[in-house]
């Protein structure tokens, strides 16, 4: 999407993509990005980090891919936050989040699922059927899970078309379901281990655990600088910071996003802001927004107000637990990860009261005026989940919107609408 130096054609066309489509996704994309991101004032410096590997995303970054894999390495596509990096990373591989945030090649995935599914599994098989996604092709191995009944029988077609292996995760989170996703953990090791040649050791695991870690606590410095007021940062600057870790090399994207939380919090004692003075503070909660998904906060911030936060998968579920680094062993290692990756809260599971505490407590944390609760459409669980968040987010006193979308462009002058509304009545 960048006016790239080097021609990548070549490496697509080994990847086997159809190129004339590829090249036509990364100038939409591009194009979105422009507009979207480069429009923005007053942004901090250290978001040029996130504009050069936005421009590098299918360049710079699959070369790295592509020479690590030439030299022998593996690379690992998840799909959801229960699958765990730092075991992927412990075993030699890398891990990439592969996202799914896009409206591609539709035609075909309604030929295999039913049209009312929800964007986010229409555009992952989308991306496939389409041959549009360099981090698919690099992928030795996708991990699916068992969370919804969407993702979970999407999961048996990709399957036909990649090597694919499937976690079960529970739905409910006792202490037999914590031992059973424990169990869990332990048949992924055997995987990865069979994919890489090698072995998971104390040693590795424990610096896996530490780095990750490292990544979360970036993010949290980057995020805990939002609660000001005037709040330093865009809320489209801070997703995509969320949606760059999930695909970007690890400890460079830590040393940046370090470097970014320097300097807003430098802004901070300044007193300096990216929005308007006043104007208002939403936290957004709900289904995750996959890169290159910035339609509400474009909306939102657009109409005038900031988004101060995300309690959802590219967000605060994101970064906000750390895995316990005092383990000196393996055993206790999975311990350690099995009940940090069971702690995160989505709508899959019952009871999910979780998640209603933490929106009301990021809320009052990050000096939100609203919340905006966001599904997608066809995302039964989040859906459902709506009326709880909303009755919890009314009687804490705040105001709420309730959002259901999809992809498309359609809906944005009647969500800016609605959203307008929302904003001046706060
Ligand atoms: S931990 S939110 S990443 S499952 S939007 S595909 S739930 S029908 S994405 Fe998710 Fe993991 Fe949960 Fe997070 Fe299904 Fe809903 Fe679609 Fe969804």
């Amino acid at each position: 999407m960048s006016d790239q130096a080097v021609d990548y054609h070549p490496m697509w066309a080994e990847l086997g993509l159809d190129l004339p489509m590829h090249d036509a996704l990364l100038e939409a994309v591009g194009g979105m990005y422009g507009a979207t991101f480069m429009t923005q004032n007053n942004r901090p410096e250290g978001t040029g980090y996130l504009d050069f590997v936005m421009g590098e995303v299918h360049g710079l970054r699959i070369k790295e891919l592509h020479d690590f894999r030439k030299a022998g390495g593996k690379v690992v596509g998840t799909y959801c936050l229960y699958v765990p990096e730092e075991l992927i990373r412990a075993a030699g591989a890398w891990s990439i989040g592969i996202c799914a945030g896009a409206e591609w090649a539709y035609d075909q995935v309604e030929q295999i699922l039913p049209r009312n599914t929800c964007a986010l599994i229409k555009s992952m098989m989308g991306f496939k059927l389409g041959k549009v996604c360099p981090y698919l092709e690099e992928a030795d191995l996708l991990i699916g899970e068992t969370t919804c009944d969407g993702k979970k029988k999407a999961y048996e077609e990709l399957g036909k078309l990649q090597n694919l292996y499937v976690m079960e995760l529970p739905q409910m989170k006792r202490a037999k379901d914590v031992a059973f996703w424990r169990s869990e953990l332990v048949d992924l090791i055997a995987k990865l281990e069979e994919l890489t040649g090698n072995t998971i050791t104390a040693e590795s695991l424990k610096a896996s655990i530490r780095e990750v870690n490292d990544k979360r606590r970036a993010l949290q410095r980057v995020n805990a600088a939002r609660a000001a007021v005037p709040t330093p940062i865009s809320g489209l600057d801070s997703l995509l910071a969320v949606q760059v870790a999930f695909y970007d090399d690890v400890p460079r994207f830590t040393k940046m996003m370090n470097t970014l939380a320097d300097e807003l919090e430098k802004r901070v004692a300044d007193g300096i802001g990216v929005a308007p003075k006043g104007a208002k503070r939403v936290l957004i909660t709900g289904t995750p927004m996959a890169l290159p998904n910035w339609k509400l906060h474009q909306i939102v911030e657009t109409a005038g107000g900031v988004v101060v936060g995300e309690e959802m998968c590219t967000g605060s579920r994101y970064f906000e637990k750390l895995v316990d680094e005092g383990g000196a062993t393996i055993e206790d290692m999975l311990d350690d990860l099995a009940a940090k990756y069971l702690d995160i809260n989505c709508a899959c599971f019952t009871p999910n009261d979780g998640r209603l505490d933490d929106v009301v407590r990021m809320a009052r944390e990050l000096n939100a005026d609203g919340v905006i609760d966001y599904s997608l459409q066809f995302c039964g669980t989040y859906q459902i989940e709506s009326t709880a968040v909303q009755k919890t987010v009314r009687d804490a006193g705040l105001p709420v919107l309730s959002i259901d979308t999809d992809y498309s462009a359609e809906d944005v002058g009647q969500l800016s609408t609605r959203v307008e509304a929302f904003l001046e009545m706060l």
